[in-house]
Parts: C-alpha cells; structure tokens; sequence
C-alpha cells in the first residue's frame, strides 16, 4: 500500500523543491486575477468570487456577538471543555516564548537595545471545505493574542451562505478572536490585504490554506507580512525494530488520511516492521471513513525506505527537513541531538503526531516542503517586531567620532561625516 523505495528513489520522492512549477504558475495566475479585482471593487468583487466558488454569498461577512453567543449551545459541552483543555495547554506552552524588551549595552554614556511590539492587526485564514478545523483557530490566534495584537480577524469560508460552523466561532472566542468575517479562498486573502468597505486591512496574515490561498499569500507578500507558505502537510517516522508498527500505521494514515497530496513516509532500520506495518496499513484503512484519501496519499505521495543504521535514518530525515518527525525506537529521547531540521518532533510511541495537532501545547502551523531547514512553526515571535534604540553621550560620540568619519569618507557621503564633526566642533 506504501511503495519501499531505495535511499536514492526515496528521496527524489520526499525531497524539498518537488513541486510542480506548471501548477504553481497556474495558481499564481488565478490568484492575481481575483486579487487585483478585489483591490479595485471591495466588497462588491469579494461577492461574485464568492459566488463563483462557494455558492449564495452570506447577507454581511462580519459574524455579530448574537451570532456567536449562539453558536456556543449548539456545541457539546463535553467537547467546549475538550477545546478550552487545549487551549489552556497551548497558552500555557506559547507564553513561556513571549520576551520582554531588553537593554543590550548600558553604561553611564551608551544605552542601547530592543523594543518588542506587537503587530496592530493580524488576519488568520481558517480553511473550510469538507473538513472544520476549530484547533487551527486555537494555533493561530491563541500565540497572537500572547503577543498583545490589537485586533485578530478570523476569516473562514461557509458554503452556500450557510451559517459558521459553531464549533469555530466557539473556538475563536476560546482563543481571544476579535472579528470573524464569512469569506475564504484567495478573496479573503486580498481583502485582509487591502481592505474593502466591510473587512479591514491587516498588517500580517497567517494561517495554512489550499493551493490557492498559498498562492495569494506568496502575492500579498510585501504589502502586508505572512507567516509562511504552506505546502500539503507531511510527517516522517524514523522507526527501529522496537516500534509498534500498529501505531506506526495509525499515524501514517493520520497524516495521510489530510489530503490526497498529504506525504506519509517510513525511515527504518527493520526490514520485518515495513512488512507488519504494510499489514497494519491496510487492516485500518479498511475501517477509515476518509478511506479513498488516505490510500491515494500513502500509494501516489508516501513512501518506506529501509536503511542500515539511524544515523543514517537521520541523515536522510534531515535532508527532508519534514514538517513533523516521529522518532520511534528504544531511546528516543537520546536522539533528539541528531534532529538538524523539522518542523516538530515527537519522541516515544505515546507522542502520536494527532496529540501535537490538538492539545498538549506546541503549535501545528509548521513549516511544509522542506522550508523547516530555514524556518520555524508559528509562535509568538510572528506576531511581534523588534524596535532597536540608541542612545549615546557628547561623550561616547566623541570616542567614536573619527571611527564614523573615516567609514563615511570611504563611502563617499560627506555628509554622515559631517553630521558628527559638527557635534564634536561645538564642544
Ligand atoms: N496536521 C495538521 C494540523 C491538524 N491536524 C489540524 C488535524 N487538524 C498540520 O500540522
Ligand atoms: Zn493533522
């Protein structure tokens, strides 16, 4: 059900920089298209994308407090408490990241050092579609909030102007949401870019969507910050012949069970496990509802590759720099000196990747496609921006003064020269 590959065919499969540029340019194209439409028309271009993709546009994109105060008795009250547990974890785990300004050079004369200031207004793309993903709203709204945001709209798609699925309004106001606004796709990306008459710009969007939706936030980019740009979510399993390969197989069709495009991939140094995990694979499969998704993913995108040692399973691991690594073998806490690039780790066979993507506090936007070898999950650093400051003494000037003056006559820019000689004239 999973193709085992050779190291090599392995990873020209599972390798970064395999995407399919054809596609990518046809993605860039259709997006620009609506974007500079709703640049031009507001509103009113936000309407008819709307109902070219997702049938009757809702009466108004803004949500209202009635709306969401109803929307809370329509959830189970078990699963509001399941999601306020999570929440409660994922404040918990994203606040020890929030930094207080500091002071880096201090003395009688010199002072010098960083502001950290919240961004004002921040956009999160919350994806619709078949599936509703209420702990997204929790990952990206709860580390914005941390930070100090002023305003976090919440943009999420509803079909056919039906009502918000009110598991997400109860998440958004678990998380500190301020605005929920009824518009996905590349129309919600423009207009949080640049405002219409009912959505306000933001200043950063962030959030995972589809194809198009990276494609929009590649193109805003500039005019407003984003977090990444999200590719189709994978998860990499180094295993030894200690692993349980039922539970390997059970996470393998997590990931894979996302998205016919979602990559599922197996390092091992046991030949036996890829045959019992085989087994296992295609015993759950059986019984998943999302069946026909997850047997396309693991067949067209997942792969096995057997290999001698786990120095090697880490060799290659890094080199796909996947967006979550499972590491499932005898010891796997002393191997956490071995992982150069992912996204997120998960250690032992009771740190299932689906215990990150929900709960225990870590954040699941993570960096997709090989991006984990220069990039980071969101976090609380997204959502703020260092202000460094200066100050110095007649003093201080004056011992750095010819320093300044000599750099600024090589740059040819007399005038940076002179706007410290005339200070250390005065004297
Ligand atoms: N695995 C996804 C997150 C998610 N899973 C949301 C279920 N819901 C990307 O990290
Ligand atoms: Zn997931």
């Amino acid at each position: 059900m999973i193709p085992v590959l050779t190291a090599d065919a392995f990873l020209e499969k599972a390798q970064p920089g395999r995407t399919n540029s054809q596609d990518q340019q046809q993605y860039l194209q259709a997006a620009a298209a609506i974007i500079a439409d709703v640049q031009q028309d507001g509103d009113k271009a936000v309407r008819s994308y709307i109902e070219k993709f997702d049938g009757t546009p809702p009466k108004q994109f803004l949500v209202t407090e009635e709306e969401r105060q109803a929307a809370w008795d329509k959830v189970d009250n078990r699963v509001i408490r399941s999601l306020q547990r999570a929440a409660d974890n994922i404040r918990d785990f994203h606040s020890k990241q929030v930094m207080n300004s500091r002071v880096m050079q201090a003395d009688s004369d010199i002072m010098a050092g960083q502001l950290y200031r919240p961004i004002d207004r921040v956009g999160i793309y919350v994806p619709g579609g078949t599936a509703v993903y209420p702990s997204s709203v929790l990952m990206n709204a709860i580390p914005a909030v941390l930070a100090g945001v002023g305003e976090v709209n919440m943009v999420t798609p509803v079909k056919d102007g039906e009502e918000l699925a009110p598991i997400l309004a109860v998440a958004a106001d678990i998380a500190g949401v301020n605005h929920i606004y009824r518009v996905g796709g590349v129309q919600a990306i423009a207009a949080l870019a640049y405002g219409t008459e009912s959505i306000p710009k933001v200043d950063k969007i962030v959030g995972p969507g589809n194809a198009y939706v990276a494609a929009a936030k590649k193109l805003v980019y500039g005019d407003v910050g984003i977090d990444m740009i999200a590719g189709p979510s994978e998860v990499a399993i180094i295993a030894d012949q200690t692993a349980n390969p039922a539970y390997i197989a059970a996470d393998l069709i997590a990931q894979a069970e996302h998205d016919v495009n979602a990559r599922a991939f197996l390092i091992t140094t046991s030949e036996p496990l890829v045959t019992n995990v085989q087994a296992e694979l295609e015993k759950q499969c059986s019984q998943l509802p999302r069946k026909a998704i997850a047997s396309e993913s693991l067949m067209q995108r997942g792969a096995c590759v057997i290999v001698d040692t786990l120095e090697e399973a880490f060799q290659i691991s890094n080199q796909i720099a996947p967006e979550h690594l499972e590491i499932q073998v005898a010891d796997p806490l002393a191997c956490l000196g071995n992982v150069r690039h992912a996204g997120s780790v998960f250690l032992g066979e009771y740190t299932p990747e689906a215990l990150g993507d929900y709960y225990a506090g870590p954040n699941h936007v993570l960096p997709t496609s090989g991006t984990a070898r220069f990039s980071s999950g969101l976090s609380v650093d997204d959502f703020i921006k260092k202000t460094t400051y200066l100050y110095y003494s007649q003093q201080a000037l004056k011992q750095a003064g010819n320093d300044i003056v000599a750099i600024a006559n090589q740059e040819e820019l007399e005038g940076h020269g002179y706007a410290v000689r005339k200070r250390l004239e005065e004297e």
